[in-house]
């Protein structure tokens, strides 16, 4: 039975994500882990530890006294705040990431990190961006995000670490809010909308950016960690998204629902550039042809299930 250490568990994926994995490896399989205790249900239901991961001693000490087979690395700062702090993220991403992959080969853990469609940049082709294709992005997150695929499948070839990851569009989530993102705006229009029936977007219309809803999300990260190994032709990362769309597609599928709805634009110079640097849409076939990804989610079957349960938690 898997027994599995995830960093970064209070974060956007990472609160969701370790609720789901206790629901299916059960509760005392899946080890909590986070720089801070915020009192949730992640840290209250199961297993929890403080760790920073840019702590390698701790973190081995961690995995060790649980026995883990399996490293779920989430812990990492975002786009935006990356790009503000951009030796403070290189230091955590892959300080974290680095004593991570090391936790995972000397204590033979099979390994999972996300990347991101971050890790494509200006020269790559931007629609339906193939699996393998030129990756020049020009943000410190995109750096990391490259770096760190190249790293995980040198610790593949390596050392024979089995490590796995996916390159995450955008995601949308209800659960925990996202911080520092880019692509934050498609969630922060969902709660606007609820709360105030009104959102200025940072990001321009007519900005197209891959998105998917956190359900799908953690559906890819389970799939692709319980695939059948000799059937990867890749490893990190692979191309995953549910869907691509501009701040006023979204806004108008809100519009549906909340007739009142209203968009309006104060672009972020900042965050508008990383944008511009990403794909409009990228192509998921060889997740799909290699372990079976699936998307559940669209844009219209999200915004009804974004609604209803920010209603119900804003409520
Ligand atoms: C960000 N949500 O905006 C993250 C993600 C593809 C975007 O990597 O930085």
């Amino acid at each position: 039975m898997k027994k599995i250490l995830v960093t970064g568990s209070l974060g956007q994926i990472g609160s969701e994500l370790v609720t789901k994995m206790r629901s299916i490896y059960g509760t005392d399989h899946v080890i909590a882990t986070d720089i801070r205790d915020n009192g949730s249900e992640v840290v209250k239901a199961g297993p929890f530890e403080i760790l920073d991961v840019t702590d390698a001693t701790k973190m081995y000490n961690l995995a060790k006294k649980y026995e883990v087979d399996t490293i779920i690395h989430l812990a990492a700062l975002l786009s935006a705040t990356a790009e503000k702090k951009p030796l403070l993220a290189w230091n955590l991403n892959m300080g974290g990431l680095v004593n991570a992959l090391e936790t995972a080969r000397e204590l033979n853990c099979q390994f999972f990190t996300p990347s991101s469609i971050g890790a494509f940049g200006p020269s790559t082709p931007k629609d339906n961006t193939p699996q393998d294709t030129i990756q020049r992005p020009t943000t410190m997150y995109g750096v990391n995000k490259v770096s760190g695929e190249l790293l995980c499948d040198y610790y593949f070839t390596k050392f024979g670490v089995d490590t796995r990851g996916v390159r995450f569009p955008g995601l949308i989530s209800y659960v925990a809010e996202p911080g520092g993102g880019t692509t934050d705006y498609a969630v922060e229009i969902y709660y606007e909308a609820v709360k105030n029936k009104r959102f200025t977007s940072y990001i321009d219309k007519g900005t197209y950016m891959d998105m998917m809803y956190m359900p799908d999300a953690l559906n890819a990260i389970i799939d692709l960690m319980e695939a059948d190994s000799t059937k990867l032709k890749h490893r990190n990362a692979f191309n995953i998204t549910a869907m691509s769309f501009a701040p006023e597609e979204i806004a108008a599928e809100i519009k549906k629902h909340i007739p009142e709805f209203e968009i309006s634009y104060n672009v972020d110079p900042v965050r508008q550039a990383i944008a511009n640097s990403w794909p409009n849409s990228i192509d998921a076939t060889a997740a799909k042809e290699e372990w079976g990804f699936k998307a559940e989610y669209n844009l219209e079957k999200m915004t009804i299930d974004m609604l209803e349960k920010l209603k119900r938690k804003l409520n």
